[in-house]
């Protein structure tokens, strides 16, 4: 079995802080580390007098872990200029938000080009490259560069913009160009992948053929749609055992036989939260029988906090929380609890099983694993009911959700009123039918069916594509 080689930005920490901690995504790819063998590439968090020297070696097992420091200008040109003020925004279809320029987009480049530099003689022939999100869409071509001909695969966890959106990037071809130097190329829905395609049709006189085989810029590329699951049973699991833990019934207590409604999202304003505190403001002036009750718990660990976009948003919800609890909250009873910290997994998964609603609304979003976490941490004698905006890739997947859409606040407040009085048995109905889809696609699902498509590369353009 070849040797399996992740890259992305942040690797893991080879030490887990404390059990639980750990996000599914990593589990999921220390999973296949284990299994296979193999090494996982990329930043280790610090900033010192110079990027990338040699990378740091920890072996655990059969996994490796290979990891590289980056100097101030590559943190600032590729991590926080490029990555999080250009695509990240341009991504989300925040063209509002996203900053271009040329020192930044170089430094990107730059940093790609050390990263392969790094990588490359750690390589076997044999191995298979996946290389995760968009910090780093120009791996493979840099990789390539250095005479790297292994299978290499890409998976961007985050939206991919119609053509029109992605046009305002100045660099937008060369960016595209590097996507076509994979052999695979996968995205977590169709329309995200049909975005690509047409860039391809309209803008790069390329072609698509069938099973998803795309030709441009002179190279063949499969294209996949690969919707990230998550850990299902592990959450089930914790889910049924946090419900007793001290810090579970602290919160059902406080809450006084009220319902709770929750929220878990990194602080971010692709996440739609100031939207969410909104829609859940008019619940309380159009169904004013919650008045006293229901209690929202939006739990938000700062993220990126030196990007001055999300100091904004910061400032922006803890307005919109104070207004809220000012204009209903009781001596005895505050509606909205906004928590800027986090909380590690177990405790989150037993939150998640007391909340009568899941409240899921991000403007944009790759996926949204918090969505698939709420449904997996349900009880199926009295599950809760997901509410989740139509804009997170998990709607396609999760259709028995209440589908939302985010920027209308009234239809928010009534999705909730409808989810805070559904009878038990049309509860049960819609969580059975996404549990179930949750325990056939869950994280093992997504990284075999990839592995198993990159396996099977180079595709050529003799597979379905006219020559
Ligand atoms: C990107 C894409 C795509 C959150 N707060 C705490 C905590 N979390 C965990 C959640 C969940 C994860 O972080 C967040 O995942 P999301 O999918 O919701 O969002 P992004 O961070 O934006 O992830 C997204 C994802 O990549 C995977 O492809 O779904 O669309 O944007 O697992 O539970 N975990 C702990 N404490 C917290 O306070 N332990």
């Amino acid at each position: 079995m070849s040797r399996l080689v992740v890259v992305s930005n942040r690797v893991a920490p080879v030490k887990q802080p404390r059990p639980g901690s750990q996000g599914g995504l990593a589990v999921g790819i220390l999973a296949a580390l284990r299994d296979r063998g193999g090494i996982w590439f990329g930043w280790n968090g610090n900033i010192s007098e110079q990027s990338a020297q040699k990378p740091s070696i920890v072996s655990a097992g059969r996994l490796t872990y290979a990891t590289v420091d980056l100097n101030q200008t590559d943190y600032d040109e590729y991590y926080f200029g490029f990555a999080n003020r250009s695509l990240w925004p341009l991504f989300h279809y925040r063209l509002d938000l996203s900053e271009f320029n040329r020192r930044d987009y170089e430094g990107y480049r730059r940093t790609n080009r050390l990263f392969a530099s790094r990588l490359r003689p750690l390589l076997e022939p044999d191995d298979l490259i996946w290389v995760h999100d968009y910090h780093l869409i120009p791996m493979a071509e840099e990789l390539r560069n250095t005479g790297c001909e292994q299978r290499l695969g890409f998976f961007l966890h985050i939206p991919w913009p119609t053509p029109q959106v992605l046009l305002a990037l100045p660099q937008h071809r060369q960016i595209v160009r590097a996507m076509c130097t994979y052999d695979v190329v996968g995205f977590q829905t169709e329309s995200d992948r049909k975005a690509f395609c047409s860039y391809i049709l309209e803008e790069a006189g390329g072609l698509i053929g069938d099973n998803g085989l795309v030709r441009a810029f002179g190279r063949t590329v499969k294209t996949g749609v690969f919707p990230i699951g998550i850990d299902t049973e592990t959450v089930t699991r914790f889910a049924a055992s946090a419900v007793d833990s001290r810090t579970t019934q602290r919160l059902k207590s406080s809450l006084g036989g009220g319902d709770l409604l929750i929220g878990v999202d990194r602080l971010d304003y692709s996440k739609g939260l100031t939207q969410r505190l909104e829609a859940f403001e008019h619940l309380l002036e159009a169904y004013p029988e919650h008045r006293g009750h229901i209690v929202m718990l939006q739990i938000a660990p700062p993220s990126r906090s030196d990007v001055p976009e999300y100091q904004q948003i910061q400032r922006e919800l803890e307005a919109v929380a104070g207004r809220v609890n000012g204009r209903y909250a009781e001596f005895d009873w505050v509606p909205t609890r906004y928590l800027n910290k986090g909380f590690n997994r177990r405790t989150l998964c037993g939150f998640f099983r007391t909340s009568k609603v899941g409240f899921v609304t991000p403007l944009r979003d790759g996926m949204n694993l918090v969505a698939k976490e709420y449904v997996a941490a349900q009880d199926p004698k009295d599950p809760g009911v997901l509410v989740l905006s139509r804009f997170a890739g998990a709607a396609n997947e999760l259709p028995e959700a209440l589908i939302v859409n985010p920027f209308d606040t009234e239809g928010v407040a009534e999705a909730l009123q409808h989810a805070l009085t559904m009878s038990l048995e049309e509860r049960r109905e819609r969580w059975q039918a996404m549990y179930d889809q949750l325990c056939r696609h869950d994280i093992t699902a997504w990284r075999e069916s990839f592995i198993e498509v990159l396996t099977r590369a180079p595709y050529s353009t003799r597979q379905g594509l006219p020559n």
